[in-house]
């Protein structure tokens, strides 16, 4: 957080650390935003007098609870969740729920404050929210995980409603997951309410190319970076962190454009493969079995395996184009410093907030196309809110058709993101153009609907 801020946005800055001490990330989330304001308030001073900046950094409610459950033998153990309900000025509360031993209040702000800007960027009618718990998935029975979900829901579904609050995903909680959940607010409630959930199962609600969407939202939205410098993505070679849900289908929609992606990730290491990952086996053993991605070195054993260290990093891997679909953070300034080396001519963050800001900077001033998250992977909030609009009709379409329309949004966010930026300041720059067109769509809304 080095950059200087307008002298108007210093002090609400400083407010929200006063307000909000030790929360690192969601310091770091606001901070990032507030810099690119300063235009916009010369622009429009109306946000200024009616202090709308200072409300949308102050969610509109913070729920946090207990959630007592007991493991295959007996033993009782207790977790913490929340959902912070951040934004309605443009529809319910949206936003995932993300199961992590790291998550605290600092987390889940930052990314409902994120998903504000984010969920205003789609262009459909969804406010901002996130949730989450300090469980940790990892080494669970499925009956334990089915007993956490069920224990937590039995709190959160008084907060819910598909005119409410509608969660869905994020790190750690997929459509297993939903699945408990969701059966348990059906039970509590007795509503076959489709709408409260998104990322729901083909079977019972959910909508195609919803699991796909937010990979293939990142690669489209590259694509897009790409073709307004007269490039494309074919014949490229792609690093992807993660070897999540998210990572997956990056790694699937770039082999589909012609690119080969030949790394990918988890918390423990990376393998780099050259020929390109092979897609069936990565899906094979993140999805079914839920094995570690050190696994993918046992069936092609011309991959290599590296195990995390301080020293090695995923980064280092040379490459063309950079696809961060891990964590926050996870893509540091040093790391930046060498995919420029290297050659590396376009990062679009899957992930949310990957990039630290010494990284950004790092990109930006080296000329790199540089994708910031609310706009890269809007893909998936974007088709959780098709998924809405198809619960809200009793209607299911197509995967060709759904995928078509998550194509356009991110063609949209795109346009729209550059031609935001070239208006405010800098061709080019997404982190500004993704900032103010999000930020202004939110606060058109908050100044008509008076002092909310
Ligand atoms: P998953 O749980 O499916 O996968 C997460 C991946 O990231 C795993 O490979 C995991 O490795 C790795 N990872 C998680 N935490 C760490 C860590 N602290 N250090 C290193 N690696 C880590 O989550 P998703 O793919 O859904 O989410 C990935 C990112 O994308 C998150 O930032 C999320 O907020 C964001 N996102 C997700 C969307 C969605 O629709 N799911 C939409 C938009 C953004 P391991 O298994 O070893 O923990
Ligand atoms: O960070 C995100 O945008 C998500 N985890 C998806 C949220 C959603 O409601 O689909």
């Amino acid at each position: 957080m080095t950059a200087v801020l307008d002298e108007k946005l210093e002090p609400i800055f400083q407010d929200v650390l006063r307000r909000n001490p030790g929360e690192t990330e969601f310091h770091r989330a606001v901070h990032e935003v507030l810099e690119s304001l300063g235009p916009v308030l010369v622009k429009y001073p109306e946000f200024a007098e009616k202090k709308i900046i200072q409300r949308i950094c102050e969610p509109e409610r913070q729920i946090i609870f207990r959630v007592p459950w007991q493991d295959d033998k007996g033993e009782i153990h207790i977790n913490r969740a929340f959902r912070v309900e951040f934004n309605s000025a443009l529809g319910p509360y949206k936003g995932g729920m993300r199961f992590h031993p790291s998550v605290y209040l600092g987390i889940i702000k930052f990314l409902g404050f994120e998903q504000i800007f984010k969920n205003a960027l789609t262009g459909l009618p969804i406010g901002g929210g996130k949730g989450g718990s300090d469980f940790d998935p990892k080494g669970k029975s499925d009956a334990e995980i089915e007993r956490f979900c069920q224990s937590l829901m039995l709190e959160l579904y008084r907060h819910l409603g598909e005119y409410t609050d509608v969660p869905a995903g994020d790190i750690g909680v997929g459509s297993r997951e939903i699945g408990y959940l969701y059966g348990q607010y059906k039970r509590i409630t007795n509503r076959y309410e489709s709408g409260v959930f998104t990322g729901k199962g083909l079977g019972w609600g959910g909508s195609r190319a919803r699991t796909e969407a937010t990979g293939y939202g990142t690669v489209f939205f590259t694509e897009e970076m790409l073709k307004a410098r007269g490039d494309a993505l074919e014949g490229k070679k792609v690093v992807v962190s993660g070897s999540g849900n998210v990572a997956i289908y990056a790694v699937e929609k770039a082999h589909e454009l012609g690119a080969t992606v030949i790394a990918c990730s988890d918390s423990g290491g990376f393998i780099v493969d050259e020929q390109g990952i092979n897609l069936e086996t990565l899906k094979r053993i993140k999805e079914v079995e839920r094995r570690r991605i050190s696994a993918y070195a046992e069936t092609h054993r011309h991959a290599r395996y590296i195990a995390g260290a301080e020293s090695t990093s995923i980064w280092s891997v040379p490459c063309d184009i950079a696809l961060p679909c891990a964590t926050q953070n996870e893509l540091t300034g040093r790391d930046a410093k060498t995919l420029v080396e290297n050659g590396c001519i376009a990062v679009a963050e899957g992930a949310n907030m990957p990039t630290t800001p010494d990284g950004i900077r790092i990109f930006q001033d080296a000329g790199v196309c540089f994708g910031p998250g609310k706009a890269a992977n809007a893909g998936g909030v974007a088709t959780s809110a098709l998924e809405m609009q198809q619960n809200a009709s009793r209607d299911s379409w197509t995967f060709e058709y759904t995928q078509k329309r998550l194509q356009e949004i991110m063609v949209n966010i795109h346009r729209n993101c550059h031609e935001t930026a070239a208006e405010f300041g800098t061709e080019g720059d997404y982190v500004l153009g993704a900032n103010i067109t999000g930020f202004i769509r939110v606060a058109k809304a908050m100044n008509a609907m008076g002092l909310i």
